[in-house]
């Protein structure tokens, strides 16, 4: 019993969250530098936009963030420290190719990630590298309007063959898309798309996640190509919809409700569109352009493993006077009357991870990675940076103990864990700092002040102990 030796325990972030230096080495723009924080964050995130301008009016965190830019040798440091086997980053696309069409590469932003995947070897630490944490060059967005465009498969195969060519040898495990899926709910986060206010938006999200699972295969095939060593995955934002009763109407929307997920990972990992999405293609008369080929290239090129994010289950329910909602990861949930709350209304459901995780493997019977899961809490340090957070230790243990029995006792394949923002970073889905994640504390606020000192949380000492017990010390 108990986890294989070589199970990946780790940390992950986001270039966009993380780095900064939004406008060094020659890096050019991404949507992600232009998400302000407040209250214009929901509308932007969902399209609802003409392609902003980038000023300094706004306030927009991502573009400094916390500054890892400069302090990356510091911060792998500390992941070395806690004993991390391995490190979920990303890369962003526009720091490698500043316009996304551009005909050559960005020496300096290569030369960048280079560095920085020398460093996580120095510590024996393996690179889990996500080639879109929810990035597009702004160029793309502009001059093509993003991935509605079908020659945005070629750009990205350009970006991607590069990243695979420069890092072979460094670099084996890869993620295509983060959060797959999350273009039905933030489109512009996740794939830079803007609409237009007459715009049949359904039509342009699914052509537009067309265009990405087909570039999703062809950087598989290429990574392949490249170095057989190479191992790609799918990124699902994860987690199961309950039926709010056992009335038959909840559990067929639950079943429904999950299909808008699994969709893309049947893709992705099956090789084909399933018969339940042509389906409801024709009835919301969705019509997808497809190119002689797609398909076969869909079937041929199939991800080695599936990963994905887990923060919560939510609820479905048919009875309208069932209304009461709460926050989750991106988009709202039925309140699950069974369930406790982050302070930010995410509900908190251990045993749903072992859930998804069995459902994920019955489903597609490769191996599974939970490269994002954490607590986003307030945290109140002391004078000397340090902070006593037992609601995350309490949260991430809750966790583990559910993906070590999914493991253990259903005998799921697991590959590793990552918790999401090992280091405090800025929120994806509301731009705060102070919604933080981290083993390690950030001193930067939500208007971008601090001194960027980073100190190590109670939970830094908690997580070693685990890692180095390989989740037996609890
Ligand atoms: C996922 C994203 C991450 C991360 C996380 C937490 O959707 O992949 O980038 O931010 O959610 O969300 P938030 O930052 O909104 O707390």
């Amino acid at each position: 019993m108990g986890l294989n030796p070589n199970f990946l325990w780790g940390g992950a972030t986001a270039a966009n969250q993380t780095e900064g230096g939004y406008d060094l080495g020659n890096r050019g723009l991404a949507n992600v530098d232009l998400l302000p924080t407040g209250k214009d964050r929901a509308g932007v995130s969902a399209g609802k936009i003409k392609m902003l301008e980038f000023d300094d009016q706004h306030f927009y965190p991502a573009k400094e963030a916390i500054d890892m830019y400069h302090h990356y040798f510091e911060d792998i440091k500390l992941f070395a420290e806690m004993g991390f086997k391995t490190y979920r980053m990303s890369i962003s696309w526009s720091r490698i190719f500043p316009n996304g069409d551009d005909e050559q590469p960005n020496e300096e932003g290569l030369r960048f990630y280079e560095n920085v995947f020398l460093e996580l070897r120095k510590y024996n630490i393996e690179p889990l590298v996500t080639l879109t944490h929810f990035d597009v060059p702004v160029n793309l967005i502009k001059k093509y309007g993003s991935w509605r465009n079908r020659k945005m498969i070629d750009f990205y195969e350009q970006y991607c063959r590069t990243a695979f060519n420069r890092y072979k040898g460094l670099v084996k495990y890869w993620l295509t898309f983060n959060e797959v899926n999350m273009i039905l709910h933030a489109p512009f986060i996740g794939a830079g798309l803007c609409f237009e206010p007459d715009e049949n938006e359904e039509q342009v999200k699914y052509q537009a996640m067309h265009h990405q699972l087909v570039a999703s295969a062809i950087a598989t095939k290429i990574a392949h190509e490249v170095d057989p060593e190479n191992k790609i995955g799918c990124m699902l934002a994860g987690g199961n919809n309950y039926p709010y009763s056992c009335r038959p109407e909840d559990y067929a929307k639950a079943i429904e409700k999950d299909r808008e997920n699994y969709l893309f990972i049947d893709i992705q990992s099956r090789g084909a569109y399933p018969n339940y999405a042509f389906k409801k293609f024709a009835r919301e008369n969705i019509q997808i352009e497809m190119k002689q080929g797609d398909q076969e290239i869909l079937k041929q090129y199939t991800v080695d493993f599936i990963s994905f994010s887990y923060y919560s289950s939510r609820v479905v329910a048919t009875d309208s006077s069932v209304t009461n909602e709460t926050a989750g990861n991106i988009y709202k949930s039925i309140k699950n009357p069974y369930l406790e709350s982050s302070e930010w209304g995410w509900q908190i459901d251990p045993l749903g991870l072992r859930s998804a995780l069995n459902v994920l493997y019955d489903r597609y019977q490769k191996p599974l990675f939970i490269v994002e899961n954490g607590l986003g809490a307030v945290d109140t340090p002391d004078e000397n940076g340090y902070v006593e957070d037992d609601y995350r230790i309490d949260y991430l243990r809750e966790h583990i103990k559910a993906f070590k029995a999914a493991a253990e006792e259903d005998g799921v394949e697991l590959m590793g864990y990552t918790t999401w923002g090992c280091i405090d970073l800025v929120s994806a889905g509301s731009g705060e700092m102070s919604k933080r994640y981290g083993f390690i504390y950030v001193d930067r606020d939500d208007e971008g002040k601090g001194t960027l000192k980073r100190s190590k949380k109670k939970s830094f000492y908690w997580y070693q102990k685990v890692i180095e017990s390989n989740g037996e010390d609890l």
